[in-house]
């Protein structure tokens, strides 16, 4: 194992490198299948040697696991598949002996339809005060068999069910997804009490799931396209919340990652005002296509609605509900969206590999911090999940034509020789794993010192280590078209080549770090990046 880091108390998080663990997948301790607690507790010395500052765990709390856990039944009970509450916090305290911190998901939108809340409910009847917690409602029509309103679904399909009693209730998710009603006190004590709950279990910080749908507008008006204000998106009681939310937290010293998709940048900033969330995805960056124009732009725009709140941006390329980083960067529609996702659209897996290997020494050097979702240190590719392996229910609520989200949280590869490449045992893991990823296998790449894993371990040996990184101020270089050139205060320069030929290099001391060769002329390769002293 690697020399343990020092952990950094100060406002580590403004600089932080958070690698995003999706526990049913990242390492099976007990052999059955399915990822757990024990597995992440046998590999906190891969993380700790890969150089991450947190971990963000997805849900690991009792649930029904419709929706991979974003389904919970109780926030303070450890789902049995993953482990308990005392293997928690253990695995909290192990981490933070490697230096390492925790960060928990919080999904206060809505609960599973197993919550004691909902069940509650559904059997005291309609105008209950059980009811009260959720938004059930009498349907419109002559009978009340049309749904309350007409509003989207997240995830298509009916955003209503109507129970055997004749009320409907709303879900923005799946009908095993109840939405909570934000307007009721106890709703907002519950959560303030869970947030203390695992604060209290030395948790380093929350993020927060669906962080911009929980408040519904009164009434639960109808939705007209292209009315403003929306809804049930970015409601302005929204932000009397999260500042209740933000005296808990600092009163522990927590942070929050709210995740926010906004793509009005005024907007997404109150979320970041000084007494609300630390920090919050950035959708716009792992949206963006392959290009320069594009991309330079989304920059300058992230940290221009950042500055006048004084929070630091984030940089993400990937999750556990996108396309992975190399699949997405192959397709000649590089960007990202939800609507536009499809079966069989073509990749170039090798160019897309490319371009995420100097994807990542561009999102590693702009100020911020960064998140790494497990497998993308790997350079894993999304994987084609055969239609009846399939599990997410994005796909079913479709009609089929949705692939769905599992194909971004295949089991990883850990040792390319072990049946299922070290996953657990010789137990068919949940989701299965394409049969051509040994190459990916954490033991071939930590040999090879030109893969992915060993580009993103010396990346942030050197972040960590070295002067300019993080927060701070940045300045874009003069550079050639298709070419992103900038530098950071302490003389760190990096140069990313998104154009189609290659790029001479602005004048430096000392190369750093390449995400590939550069040519016989010393010219920086299409698709390539470089880190430079002047
Ligand atoms: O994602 C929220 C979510 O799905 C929406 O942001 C939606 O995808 C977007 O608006 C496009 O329609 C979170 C979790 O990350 C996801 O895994 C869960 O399924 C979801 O919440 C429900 O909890």
């Amino acid at each position: 194992m690697a020399a343990v880091p020092t952990p950094r108390t100060d406002d580590w998080w403004r600089d932080a490198v958070i690698y995003q663990v999706y526990p049913r997948s990242f390492a099976d301790g007990d052999g059955d299948g399915t990822g757990d607690l024990a597995g992440v507790r046998s590999r906190l010395p891969y993380l700790a040697e890969l150089g991450v500052d947190a971990v963000w765990f997805t849900p690991w709390y009792l649930s029904p696991l419709v929706d991979g856990g974003y389904d919970v039944a109780d926030y303070r009970t450890i789902d049995p598949a993953f482990g308990t509450i005392e293997e928690a916090e253990k695995l909290i305290s192990e981490a933070a002996e490697c230096g390492i911190r925790v960060i928990v998901d919080i999904v206060p939108n809505h609960v599973s339809d197993q919550h004691a809340w909902f069940q509650a409910a559904l059997a005291a009847g309609p105008r209950s005060p059980e009811r009260e917690l959720f938004h059930f409602r009498p349907g419109r029509g002559e009978h009340g068999e049309l749904p309350p309103n007409n509003w989207p679904s997240q995830f298509s399909g009916a955003t209503w069910t109507r129970v055997p009693d004749g009320e409907w209730y709303l879900h923005l998710f799946t009908p095993e997804q109840p939405d909570l009603d934000w307007s009721h006190p106890a709703v907002r004590r519950e959560h303030e009490d869970v947030l203390r709950f695992w604060f209290e279990r030395g948790v380093a910080g929350v993020r927060i799931d669906s962080a911009a749908l929980l408040a519904k507008r009164a009434g639960l008006p109808d939705f007209e396209e292209g009315v403003d204000p929306h809804p049930y998106i970015d409601q302005d009681e929204l932000h009397d919340i999260y500042r209740s939310w933000r005296a808990i937290a600092d009163e522990y010293g927590g942070v929050f990652v709210g995740e926010v998709w906004l793509p009005d940048a005024e907007r997404f900033a109150r979320y970041l005002r000084p007494d609300e969330l630390h920090t919050a995805f950035n959708f716009n960056f792992l949206s963006c296509p392959w290009d320069a124009g594009r991309l330079r732009r989304t920059i300058d725009d992230t940290l221009a609605e950042h500055a006048p709140v004084e929070a630091p941006a984030t940089w993400v390329l990937c999750n556990h509900d996108v396309t992975r980083t190399v699949t997405r960067y192959g397709r000649a529609d590089s960007g990202f969206d939800f609507a536009a996702k499809a079966f069989g659209t073509p990749s170039d897996l090798a160019s897309g590999t490319r371009r995420a290997r100097a994807a990542a020494l561009l999102t590693l050097a702009l100020p911020g911090s960064v998140y790494l979702y497990q497998g993308e240190e790997l350079g894993l590719p999304e994987a084609d999940i055969p239609l009846g392996r399939i599990q997410d229910p994005m796909h079913f609520r479709s009609g089929g034509t949705d692939p769905g989200r599992d194909g971004c949280r295949v089991p990883l590869p850990w040792a390319a020789d072990l049946p299922h490449y070290g996953f657990g045992s010789d137990t068919e893991p949940w989701l299965p794993q394409p049969d051509d990823w040994a190459q990916y296998a954490v033991d071939r790449q930590s040999a090879t010192p030109d893969s992915m894993l060993s580009l993103y371990r010396t990346a942030l040996q050197l972040r960590r280590s070295g002067a300019g990184f993080g927060d701070g101020p940045m300045t874009w270089l003069p550079a050639a078209d298709g070419v992103l050139a900038f530098t950071r205060a302490q003389g760190l320069i990096c140069v990313v080549n998104l154009g189609d030929e290659p790029a001479d290099l602005p004048p430096y001391e000392q190369v750093i770090l390449t995400s590939g060769p550069l040519d016989g002329q010393g010219r920086l390769p299409r698709d390539t990046a470089a880190w430079l002293r002047p």
